[in-house]
């Protein structure tokens, strides 16, 4: 049983905010020269400070003991030994299974799901390869050179996410397009530019029954048996799913499906088939090294004790934040160009994790779970929202993500953009205070009654939290960690909170009512009783359409 009021290091951490809300970022670096050093860890090429955060020795201690309270380390241990922990859908949550690169077996329900993960990697490697090199071709013969996979949400988002990541990677023949959106134009926009003799399509649906990818699925369906006739389909369809079943109603055949199982979470899923586009686009041995990046945050998160665990602090750190200091926010800001998408991808993936509010004891919580994410690429985001970031009434704690080195070194852009990095966790930590406000107009020659009159708009609070992560480059195998480690973050985020993060049931209600609203709009049923509010949309729309 889990409740704010009835946990001992819960209330100790509430008794210890109230002395350091006060506390300022600049003093705590002004005490101790090696805080930097003290608060930053290392795997592999990649370095994580979060030294610029509102914490001592001291908050950790109780974070720590917070954690060991709730069970983390046991909890760790049972998604890896393939427990049932998603406990509402009674299913195991192996996403770590498909990047395991030792041979230790995992079972779930008696059977050691090893081989058939091994199986269907072997058919990804065999399969891209094969469209690589053009021996597996379109209908007419020709080299498929477009593909386009058809997914939404989970069997889109991380996919679309990590091809865009990877594409210094892609080959050079091959371009990558993705429609998810149920509206028309996200089908129309993609297949206007495509030939159909050179187009494959992978329909990635884990269940088989999404309402948008399965509309979408068979307009591109109709699309290319317009095109090339219904004998074609078998070399231009191929799917990723668990729903044999449906996948051959749909007309695609078993042959040309790849399985992945329910123990993998929808947006857990980009290590499974669902990468296969990945796998075509950067190849397999890159797709591999994605995997193996996983694989080691997997091995660091399993193995590493909680004072330096990069998942467990960083998770820890944004408990503190949430549920001692009332921010329910925070940004992740990569500053690379080629990661654009990752804030949408870890939107889903904490957003659907955490967004919950009944605890796995089947209570209504009564503390704060999962934060809102947003962001976007720097440096663009500095020109939009970073404003209220510096002088807004809201903290919003930022992760900060930048690769030393860049896949595209032209002249001093990425200079540039690191110093611009770094200069924004420095800002937001440090400040400017109203003396150092004036101080500065003074220097630039503005009267008395100018630097009165500006000094508070120039001033900025500072104490701002963030955490910078480095790496040497975005390769596969540094996505993979990336990737891995906010999975993880977001796992223990989970547990501290009791809270199962691998449902979600929250995204049913407006699927059951869109059901019911279609045949309305539709105009074969009528008078369905709604708010009024519906009612009127309802009405409206359907005349505007007329
Ligand atoms: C992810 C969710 C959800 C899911 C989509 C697509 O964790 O379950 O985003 O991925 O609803 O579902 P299908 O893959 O079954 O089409």
């Amino acid at each position: 049983m889990f409740g704010k009021q009835k946990s001992k290091a819960w209330k100790c951490l509430k008794t210890l905010h109230k002395h350091y809300c006060k506390v300022e970022m600049r003093d705590l670096f002004a005490a101790d020269r090696l805080r930097a050093e003290k608060y930053s860890l290392q795997l592999d090429n990649m370095l994580v400070d979060y030294s610029k955060n509102r914490v001592d020795d001291k908050i950790m201690q109780a974070l720590f003991a917070l954690a060991r309270e709730r069970g983390l380390a046991e909890k760790i241990k049972a998604m890896f030994k393939g427990e049932k922990i998603n406990q509402t859908e009674n299913r195991a949550v192996l996403h770590i299974a498909l990047r395991k690169q030792d041979d230790a077996p995992i079972y779930v329900d008696g059977r050691d799901v090893m081989p058939q993960i091994k199986a269907v990697l072997e058919k990804i490697r065999d399969f891209s390869e094969a469209v690589r090199l053009g021996k597996f071709v379109g209908y007419t013969g020709k080299k498929l050179t477009n593909i386009v996979n058809i997914g939404i949400g989970g069997s889109d988002l991380g996919p679309f996410m990590a091809v865009e990541a990877l594409k210094p990677y892609w080959a050079k023949d091959i371009k990558c397009y993705f429609i998810s959106n149920i509206d028309g134009t996200a089908c129309a926009e993609v297949l206007n530019r495509l030939d159909p003799e050179t187009t494959l399509f992978i329909v990635a649906s884990k269940t088989f029954t999404t309402i948008e990818t399965l509309t979408n699925a068979k307009t591109c369906r109709h699309w290319l048996v317009d095109a090339l006739g219904e004998h074609a389909v078998a070399k231009h369809f191929v799917a990723l799913s668990t729903n044999k079943a449906e996948v051959e109603k749909f007309g695609i055949d078993a042959e040309n499906m790849f399985e992945f199982w329910d123990f993998v979470g929808g947006r857990y899923s980009m290590w499974s088939a669902i990468g296969l586009i990945i796998a075509i686009a950067v190849g397999y041995k890159n797709f591999e090294r994605m995997l193996e990046g996983a694989y080691a945050m997997d091995k660091h998160f399993a193995e590493t004790d909680f004072e330096h665990n990069i998942p467990v602090i960083l998770a820890l750190i944004g408990i503190w934040y949430n549920d001692f200091y009332g921010v329910h926010r925070y940004a992740v800001i990569p500053y690379d160009q080629y990661l654009q998408y990752l804030p949408s991808y870890l939107q889903q993936l904490d957003m659907e994790s955490n967004g919950k509010s009944v605890t796995l004891d089947n209570k209504f919580v009564d503390y704060a779970t999962g934060p809102a994410l947003f962001g976007g690429a720097g440096t663009n985001v500095q020109h939009s929202f970073f404003q209220l970031l510096h002088q807004g009434t809201e903290m919003v704690p930022t992760d900060f993500i930048v690769p030393a080195i860049s896949h595209n070194e032209i002249g001093n852009h990425h200079q540039i953009l690191l110093s611009n990095i770094l200069a924004q966790g420095e800002a937001l930590m440090h400040g400017k205070t109203e003396a150092e406000a004036a101080l500065e107009l003074e220097k630039a020659g503005k009267s008395k009654a100018e630097i009165n009159r500006l000094k508070k708009y120039k001033t900025f609070s500072g104490n701002r939290p963030s955490n910078t992560i480095v790496f040497k480059k975005i390769d596969p195998y540094a996505l993979g960690m990336l990737v891995a480690m906010y999975e993880h973050k977001v796992f223990v985020q989970g547990v501290i909170w009791n809270i199962n993060s691998f449902d979600q049931f929250g995204v049913e209600l407006g699927k059951q009512l869109a059901l019911n609203i279609l045949p309305e709009i539709e105009g074969t049923a009528f008078g369905v009783e709604h708010d009024s509010s519906t009612t009127n949309l309802i009405n409206y729309i359907k005349k505007m359409r007329k």
